[in-house]
């Protein structure tokens, strides 16, 4: 796992040495940073694949000899989905494509991670291309639809790798972009935001046209949920989303498909590796019928506080790269203006004894 100092972090130091310095403002940004870092500062591990327990009738692999239409066949497709001995492609470059593939065994493992091997390629320019992957763990399979080539109001977990971005208003954030949703069925995926009134957390990452190899790695195990992605040819996992309290039941399908619309891109799936986690669960939880757990997120604080969510099922997104730096400039100019109050007080001060003399 790769453990790197976030933006909160380094701002909280900074705001300790300049605590250091001067009087009460820099006490308070302390105070209000660190107040506000849990919120952001998340970490976490997840197994290489190998130590771990691979699960071949949840895995999709080459030469892909469980694909196809049989009743035997533990993968299934639909759309533009091409199989070939190399990759399956879930849309060519073409415009106005979806295609799928889903696991047709049901997945009753707790504790789970799957490794994605994936690769979008195109002959767009930057910007010019679309629309991305979604990976699914969900109650219903083989449902076209609008959410990237699956149906919309899903009841599941959906993993996005959206490649164009709708939302102009959402500059703070540069596509590719990568996010998570849970739904219960009620809630709808809104392109035209990129999803962002419902995601529970999420990550740019550089996916497009890469020479080397790009992997996504999901894990679900005891309500918590990590996405880790590897795409820089490093060979390391880094941290993408992290999230607890969540809640997915056993016995649903794993899926992936892909969309074009007015611009395209191959979207292809190298593999999909399951993998069970050993993870021992108290009694009081085996003892708890799996099968019929409502998908859901846990809010870690009030549902009024995410204003793009009435209905408050779900949390907001943690606290963003800017969110931080404005609290760090609000701090800098709290500290600014008491020394340069301090100063005047000092300097009158120094006046008023030079009378004395
Ligand atoms: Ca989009």
């Amino acid at each position: 796992s790769v453990l790197q100092q976030t933006p909160c972090e380094q701002s909280a130091k900074f705001s300790l040495q300049a605590g250091k310095i001067v009087t009460l403002a820099g006490f308070f940004s302390v105070f209000l940073l660190v107040g506000l870092c849990p919120v952001a500062v998340v970490h976490a591990d997840i197994t290489d694949g190998n130590s771990e327990h691979l699960k071949r009738e949840h895995s999709l692999m080459k030469p892909y000899q469980g694909v196809g239409t049989g009743s035997s066949a533990q993968w299934d497709f639909w759309g533009s989905t091409l199989v070939t001995s190399q990759y399956v492609r879930l849309t060519p470059d073409e415009r106005s494509k979806q295609g799928s593939i889903w696991n047709t065994v049901p997945c009753f493992l707790k504790d789970w991670e799957m490794h994605v091997q994936f690769k979008v390629h195109g002959s767009g320019k930057k910007n010019l291309h679309g629309d991305g992957i979604a990976i699914w763990y969900t109650k219903e399979r083989l449902q076209p639809g609008p959410v990237f080539g699956n149906q919309d109001h899903f009841v599941g977990l959906g993993i996005f790798v959206d490649t164009f971005r709708n939302d102009l208003h959402g500059m703070d954030r540069s596509f590719p972009y990568i996010s998570a949703m849970v739904n219960n069925g009620s809630l709808a995926y809104d392109h035209g935001k990129d999803g962002r009134s419902s995601e529970l957390g999420g990550c740019s990452a550089e996916i497009r046209n890469r020479d080397h190899d790009t992997y996504l790695a999901v894990r679900y195990s005891k309500g918590r949920l990590t996405v880790m992605i590897d795409v820089e040819d490093k060979n390391e996992w880094k941290e993408c989303i992290d999230i607890s309290g969540v809640r997915l039941p056993i016995g649903y399908y794993f899926g992936a498909s892909a969309a074009t619309g007015d611009l395209a891109d191959n979207h292809d799936i190298i593999s999909m590796k399951l993998y069970q986690l050993m993870v021992e669960h108290t009694p009081e939880e085996d003892s708890l019928d799996w099968t019929k757990i409502e998908p859901s997120v846990s809010l870690l604080k009030s549902p009024k506080d995410n204003i793009d969510d009435p209905t408050g099922n779900f949390r907001s997104t943690p606290l963003t790269g800017w969110k931080v730096f404005l609290l760090l400039l609000c701090a800098l100019l709290g500290i600014v203006v008491c020394a340069v109050v301090g100063a005047v007080v000092f300097q009158k001060r120094q006046e008023r004894n030079k009378r004395f003399y």
